[in-house]
């Protein structure tokens, strides 16, 4: 049997684009334009190493009180977005994905670097869904690093190399490969060329697929 570890931001709900508003909004802070191109490198990063990135690119440094602050304030913004998620922002295909997984019997586990993953899961309505959460709270190396969804693995009781990590961003992309696992993209091919696989949304995965890598 094999295991699928899901990815949060940017998979299973859109709000890749809510870090993307919070972040741009830090850059401007520093007198630049946080482009699309450059928000690829923070998808999947940890909020301490997505800070650490901007600062890297506006060239600057900042005392730890004034970087602890800017984290808290990038994060309130993030979840002014958060806390009117609903069922609604679940995207396309995903809901009824697990669901049929879960029939099926297989199991399923979630692998996020997001602290804010139980609150989005609940509010989604998709906490219970999941036989495993590991998110931003219980790792301690973020991705690239293969942590993540190798507890994942574990706690899900299937070896890695019996797992499909479905990732939306090049971190994760490359953390699920580290760790030996099949990685499915979700999103742009020519962005996520590290992927074993590379789909658009999971209305696009055809149960064809699904039944080949059972
Ligand atoms: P938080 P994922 C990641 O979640 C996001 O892709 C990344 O943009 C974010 O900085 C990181 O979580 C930390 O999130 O600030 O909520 O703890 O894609 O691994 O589900
Ligand atoms: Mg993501």
């Amino acid at each position: 049997m094999k295991g699928y570890i899901f990815d949060l931001d940017g998979v299973i709900v859109d709000t890749a684009k809510f870090h993307f508003l919070a972040w741009k909004k830090t850059a401007r802070y520093f007198g630049f334009d946080l482009t699309e191109a450059l928000n690829e490198k923070l998808k999947g990063v940890s909020r301490v190493d997505s800070l650490k990135k901007i600062l890297d690119w506006a060239g600057t440094t900042i005392s730890e009180d004034e970087f602890e602050k800017l984290a808290t304030e990038k994060n309130e913004d993030y979840l002014q977005y958060v806390n009117k998620m609903t069922s609604k922002d679940v995207l396309p295909g995903v809901y009824e994905f697990i669901e049929k997984l879960k029939k099926e019997g297989c199991p399923v586990a979630l692998g996020s670097a997001s602290k804010n993953a139980p609150k989005i899961l609940k509010k989604t309505g998709l906490y219970d869904m999941f036989d495993a959460i590991v998110d931003g709270n219980s790792v301690t190396k973020a991705k690239p690093d293969p942590e993540v969804f190798l507890i994942a693995a574990r706690k899900i009781g299937v070896k890695p190399e019996h797992c499909i990590v479905f990732e939306d961003s090049e971190a994760g992309i490359e953390a699920a490969n580290v760790a030996g696992m099949t990685s499915i993209g979700i999103g742009d091919k020519r962005v996520l060329i590290d992927a074993d696989q590379v789909f658009s949304n999971f209305i696009e995965i055809k149960e064809k697929f699904i039944n080949q890598l059972h």
